[in-house]
C-alpha cells in the first residue's frame, strides 16, 4: 500500500498513471498546490524540495520525492515497464532523464510565460516556444523509429505523455508532429492512463488532439 501525495499536474498524473498501471494499491493525499499546501511541514516530511508528487511505500516506510525516482523505484518494485539490465535498461533511463531535464523544465516554463503570463516577458515567450517545439521535434522523430520511447510502453512514456497531455497549453500544432498524435492516442486509450489522469481531480478529461 502506498501514500500518494499529488496534484492534477503532469508531474502528479505520472506517479497516479503509473501506480495504476502496476496495479498498486495507494491512498490519495491532495496537496493543493494553488493554496501552497506544498509547503506545509507535514508534507516536507515526504518532499523537502515542498513539490508533489511524492510517496510513502508503507511496506517498509520508504518515503520519495522526485517524479523520475519514484518511477523507477515502482518499476523496480514490481519488475514491470523498465528492464532490468542490457540495452532496454539505459534506454528507459536515457528516455526518462530526457523527461526529467528537457521536456518537463521546459514546457513548465511555457505554461508559466505563454499561458499565464503573456506578453509579460516576450523573450521568455520566445525561447521557451522555440525549445518546446525543438522537443516536440526530438520526440517525433523518435516515435517514427520505435512505438514507444524506450521500444515497449515504459515509465519514460509514463513521465513524458502527462507533459504532452498540456499541448493545448503550449499551443502546439499537433498535426505537425503526426508521430507524437499517434502515440498519444494510443497511450490515452490505455485504462490505466484515464482513471490514473483523474487523480485527484475525477471531472477532467484527457484532451485529445
Ligand atoms: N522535478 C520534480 C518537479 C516537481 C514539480 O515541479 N511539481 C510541481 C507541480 S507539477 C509543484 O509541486 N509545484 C509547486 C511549487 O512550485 O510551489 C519532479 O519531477 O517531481
Amino acid at each position: 500500500m502506498f501514500d500518494l501525495y499529488t496534484w492534477s499536474t503532469p508531474n502528479g498524473r505520472k506517479v497516479s498513471i503509473a501506480l495504476e498501471e502496476m496495479g498498486l494499491p495507494y491512498e490519495v493525499h491532495a496537496i493543493n498546490i494553488g493554496k501552497d499546501e506544498q509547503f506545509a511541514p507535514e508534507f516536507l516530511k515526504v518532499s523537502p524540495n515542498n513539490k508533489i508528487p511524492g510517496i510513502i511505500d508503507r511496506d517498509n516506510n520508504l518515503t520519495l520525492f522526485e517524479s523520475g525516482a519514484i518511477l523507477l523505484y515502482l518499476a523496480e518494485k514490481t519488475g514491470r515497464f523498465h528492464a532490468a539490465s542490457g540495452e532496454t535498461h539505459w534506454r528507459v533511463i536515457e528516455w526518462l532523464m530526457w523527461q526529467m531535464g528537457g521536456i518537463g523544465p521546459f514546457l513548465g516554463q511555457v505554461h508559466h510565460f505563454v499561458k499565464f503570463n503573456p506578453g509579460k516577458a516576450p523573450y521568455a515567450e520566445e525561447r521557451y516556444v522555440k525549445e518546446a517545439l525543438r522537443l516536440y521535434g526530438v520526440l517525433d522523430r523518435r516515435l517514427a523509429e520505435v512505438p514507444f520511447l524506450a521500444g515497449d510502453y515504459s515509465i519514460a512514456d509514463m513521465a513524458t505523455w502527462p507533459w504532452i497531455a498540456r499541448f493545448e497549453w503550449q499551443e502546439i500544432d499537433m498535426g505537425a508532429f503526426p508521430n507524437v498524435v499517434r502515440w498519444y492516442c494510443e497511450i490515452a486509450a490505455r485504462p490505466a492512463v484515464q482513471k490514473g489522469y483523474k487523480v485527484p481531480d475525477a471531472s477532467v478529461e484527457i484532451p485529445m488532439p
